[in-house]
């Protein structure tokens, strides 16, 4: 049976209770994890206040900011894990980032900065906290992060993050064939459009989920909680085979050629 009861859990990237990182906060919780819950701060720390609120019924013993982009709290955060719970079980890696000019129009125009931004948050931050885990995953691990179709196809406006879910995914492999030894184990999950607010800010978001429930197999999208149960799945023992895949969770849309 599923169970991860006596497992810590660290996630990243609840923004609000359309996050996927919330739907897979609910499932890990439901299936018995210990959580750890980061978010990305900001001045007035309205999102540590938002974010604490969401997260309350599922008890998380840690609670604290962790932007991608700062060494500190990134060293922070593992320390804190270190000292409160020794050990960590699973990492969810649930965050991306470009800069909304880069997100439409012409993809040869992507600027040098908003490649590199785009290629530091969404891939560079999967590395970074995959190698702040693995001193810490003294008894093996999974890690899973969130990656999309525009990483393998060319999907209109999805430019330069699908060169950095491209970079993403590779390095799923490259990490899962380090870290395999130490019995840790690195997967992504794909999952299919759905509306959030990284999502609803890119224009044309409804058009493609329409595109999509006419299309896929299932004729519907995908939920954060289904996603959420195949991040559990990979957290769990029931996937101890499985290392450096992608899996898809987007309705079977990926199979279909028209
Ligand atoms: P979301 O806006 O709820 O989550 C994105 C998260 O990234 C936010 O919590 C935000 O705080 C965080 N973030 C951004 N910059 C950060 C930084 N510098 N440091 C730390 N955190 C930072 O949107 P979402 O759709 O749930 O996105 C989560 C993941 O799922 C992303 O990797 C996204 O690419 C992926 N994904 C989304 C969809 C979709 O259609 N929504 C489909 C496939 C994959
Ligand atoms: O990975 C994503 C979202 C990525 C994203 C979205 C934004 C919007 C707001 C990254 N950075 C930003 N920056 C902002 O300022 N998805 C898979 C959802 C998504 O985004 C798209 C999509 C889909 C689907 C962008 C263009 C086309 C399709």
């Amino acid at each position: 049976m599923l169970d991860l009861t006596g497992k810590n859990a660290l996630v990243t990237g609840i923004a609000n209770n359309r996050s996927i990182a919330w739907g897979i906060a609910q499932q890990l919780h439901a299936s018995g994890a210990n959580l750890g819950i980061t978010y990305l701060p900001d001045e007035k720390g309205k999102m540590e206040k938002k974010v604490a609120e969401l997260v309350e019924p599922l008890n998380p013993t840690l609670f604290l900011p962790c932007n991608v982009q700062n060494d500190e709290q990134v060293a922070s955060t593992f320390a804190a894990i270190q000292e409160k719970w020794g050990k960590l079980d699973i990492l969810i890696h649930c965050l991306a980032f470009a800069n909304k000019d880069d997100l439409s129009g012409d993809f040869s125009n992507t600027s040098r900065s908003g490649f590199t931004t785009a290629m530091e948050i969404s891939t560079y931050s999967l590395i970074q906290l995959a190698g702040a885990a693995k001193p810490l995953m003294t008894e093996g691990g999974s890690i899973v992060t969130l990656t999309y179709l525009g990483g393998v196809r060319a999907i209109p406006n999805y430019n330069v993050m699908g060169v950095a879910k491209a970079g993403l995914e590779c390095s799923v492999r490259y990490l899962a064939a380090e870290m395999g030894p130490a019995n840790i184990r690195v997967n992504a999950i794909s999952a299919g459009p759905i509306r959030t607010l990284a999502s609803s800010a890119v224009g044309g978001i409804l058009d493609m989920i329409h595109h999509v429930e006419q299309v896929a197999p299932l004729r519907r999208t995908v939920t954060q909680i289904e996603v959420g149960n195949t991040a559990a799945f990979l957290c769990s023992d029931l996937s101890s085979g499985i290392t450096g895949q992608v899996i898809y969770v987007d309705a079977g849309y990926e199979i279909m050629g028209m």
